[in-house]
């Protein structure tokens, strides 16, 4: 006797295409041309802050940086998806994310400067820290989401994760437990097609990463992750199905740019793969579709370059003009603090460690 036991399909959703048309059928009603204004200034506005993060660094007035751009749909169009008690769960490139959850640009300036300040976020904002070590947040965001549900609070949790962190132990447990479980949580896969040098098609055999949510027991979705409209809908679609469980949305996109600033993607990358995502890009489409409403013209982009200017050389001021305590690199690491790093502490004191000795 044979049986097929398991049948499962991916679909692939795009909206809003590369010349800015609508798939009638698919756009979200609930979806106004001024909320998708809004999308496109904080888009642009994530872009200004990425390209300014850069530039500071290579100025030496920022540590280390990983830059967004060409990934800005994927994180607003998620970040305008959430309810305001909704709570996000970040790795390290979000920054689009925090920007549109109303996060003050100095407080990632700091952690970007190194400062453990940066890695106070703001209550109102609903998110964790920066995560660096992939896919760690996972488990996390799990746990959180289970939290939300013990407390039988109607609240969902928004994670996110690179393609590479897919590959990793920490992305299958937390969705198999979210999967037993049925928990409010939504992975959001920022798929850009690298993982550092490593290429997609090189970290899994797995046809898309979407499908991984399947053995798990758990909703997967591919949407194209440069079409703000598409990842707004599907991170709407699974919050609304968040109280019954959590679903895995792939967002397809590229790493326009450099993995961090330590890294150098002309020794590992094509031009013309570069340039092939170049016509995908998420801000041209939404400015093509204003265009064409009347809704946009180069006036209105002028006077949002000058203001997301003064807005972003505010938050430089604010974050250069601060002083920080050497003392928190040792406050926050555990809940108390442990002999060991007492000692190391004391011993800071009593040296002239701090004077620059
Ligand atoms: C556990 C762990 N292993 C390795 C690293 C080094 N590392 C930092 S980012 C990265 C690649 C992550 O790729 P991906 O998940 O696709 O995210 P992306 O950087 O593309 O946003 C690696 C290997 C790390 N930070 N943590
Ligand atoms: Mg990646």
């Amino acid at each position: 006797m044979q049986k097929k036991v398991f049948d499962g399909s991916i679909n692939y959703i795009q909206i809003m295409d590369e010349e800015g048309n609508i798939d009638q059928l698919l756009f979200p009603k609930n979806l106004s041309d001024d909320t998708i204004t809004e999308m496109y200034k904080k888009m642009s506005l994530a872009r200004a802050l990425d390209a300014k993060m850069l530039s500071l660094q290579r100025q030496g007035r920022a540590v280390t940086y990983a830059p967004l751009v060409g990934e800005e749909a994927t994180q607003i169009g998620s970040a305008m998806a959430m309810r305001k008690d909704d709570i996000f769960v970040p790795s390290f490139r979000q920054h689009g994310v925090y920007l549109a959850r109303g996060m003050d640009p100095s407080i990632l300036f700091l952690y970007w400067r190194g400062y453990e300040e940066g890695n106070a976020i703001p209550r109102q904002v609903n998110g964790t820290p920066v995560i660096v070590p992939v896919a760690t947040q996972m488990p996390h965001a799990s746990g959180v989401a289970f939290a939300q549900k013990y407390k039988g609070k109607d609240v969902a949790v928004v994670s996110y994760l690179g393609d590479g962190g897919t590959s990793e132990g920490d992305f299958y447990e937390a969705i198999n437990f979210a999967g037993v479980f049925k928990l409010p949580l939504i992975s959001i896969i920022e798929n850009n097609q690298w993982a550092i040098s490593v290429p997609r098609k090189s970290q899994t055999a797995s046809e898309t990463l979407a499908q991984k949510a399947f053995a798990a027991g758990v909703n997967g979705i591919q949407v194209d992750g440069n079409d703000v409209v598409a990842v707004y809908k599907a991170v709407q679609d699974a919050i609304a199905a968040s109280k019954t469980g959590p679903t895995v949305i792939e967002c397809v996109t590229y790493r326009m740019s450099l993995h961090t600033t330590a890294d150098d993607p002309t020794k590992y990358r094509s031009d013309e793969e570069v340039n092939a995502w170049k016509p995908k890009d998420p801000l041209m489409r939404v400015r093509k579709y204003l265009d064409k409403k009347g809704l946009w013209d180069d006036k209105k982009e002028e006077a949002l370059a000058a203001e997301h200017q003064r807005f972003i050389d505010n938050a430089v001021e604010k974050a250069e003009a601060f002083k920080p305590d050497p003392k928190t690199m040792f406050e926050h690491v555990y809940s108390f603090m442990p002999d060991v790093l007492k000692e190391e502490l004391e011993e800071s004191e009593s040296s002239n460690f701090w004077k620059g000795d």
